[in-house]
């Protein structure tokens, strides 16, 4: 018997010394749509409580169940490098000011700011992506802690691992400017930069009660954004930036621009879904 297994390992060892590179070749990986594309997390489907649990934020009430199917995203907010490369590439007309963009973001890892929605979404389509809805971001920045008030949990006082923000101390020796991407710690998803360095703009128009009649399955946001005394409508913003008080870094945090804005402050990242 013992005979007998030693002659089937043999021949199992001389199959194994028959396989040339042209048959390893053959061999492709199961399921390759599923695998995450370059530069992108898998975000599970699953269903969070959206909004705020413990700060009263008025605009993130009510805390309210939403259902996604399963995306990627971008595991880092997209860097000039990238941004300059679409545009060598699609020959799309940025009216923005380098300079302004060299003053915060001043090499190709740092995040691309000055960009308006526009300017976002022509990039998303460009790379085949699109811009996360604001339920998509929310969710995605929780890494899937549970009523948590960060990407990382509850305590403030290990922002710094985690988040680029106003002031310095612990990792953040970036005080004047954004930092380059990925420089911190990142969320259970391996998502960098949730929190702070650039603000990420979101697809949704904004709106401050919306989350009283939105729908629970896939959200898309309100039809059109909500109108100010100072005008509007606006597009969400979400993450907080360089140049946030913690607060702002709250995954629930609800901020809004207009979509032809520019700021030192304003960045996005991409999201896609997955294969049918
Ligand atoms: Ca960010």
């Amino acid at each position: 018997m013992v005979q007998r297994s030693v002659v089937v390992l043999l021949v199992i060892m001389v199959a194994f010394i028959g396989c040339g590179d042209d048959e390893l070749e053959k061999v492709k990986p199961k399921n390759v749509g599923d695998l995450p594309p370059l530069g992108m997390a898998l975000i599970p489907v699953g269903s969070f409580g959206m909004g705020d649990y413990l700060d009263n934020m008025d605009r993130a009430l009510p805390v309210h169940t939403v259902e996604l199917d399963a995306f990627y995203m971008d595991v880092n907010e997209v860097t000039v490098g990238q941004f300059r490369e679409f545009i060598q590439q699609s020959g799309y007309n940025y009216e923005g000011n380098w300079l302004n963009v060299d003053k915060y973001s001043p090499t190709v890892d740092h995040p691309m700011i000055y960009v308006t929605w526009y300017d976002a979404v022509a990039y998303a389509k460009w790379a085949g992506k699109r811009l996360p809805t604001e339920a998509e971001w929310e969710y995605a920045a929780r890494g899937g802690l549970i009523g948590k008030r960060y990407p990382w949990a509850d305590a403030e006082s290990v922002a710094r691992k985690y988040a680029n923000y106003h002031g310095i101390g612990g990792k953040d020796r970036w005080d004047k400017s954004a930092a380059p991407v990925g420089r911190f710690k990142p969320n259970g998803y391996g998502l960098y930069d949730m929190a702070g360095n650039v603000w990420e703009l979101c697809a949704d128009w904004y709106n401050g009660t919306y989350y009283s009649n939105s729908p629970t399955k896939n959200p898309l946001g309100p039809d059109t954004g909500q109108l100010f005394d100072w005008g509007g409508p606006c597009r969400v913003l979400r993450g907080g930036s360089w140049y946030s008080v913690a607060s702002a870094l709250h995954v629930a945090f609800r901020a809004f621009l207009t979509p032809d804005d520019r700021h030192y402050f304003t960045g996005f990242r991409c999201v896609v879904g997955l294969p049918e």
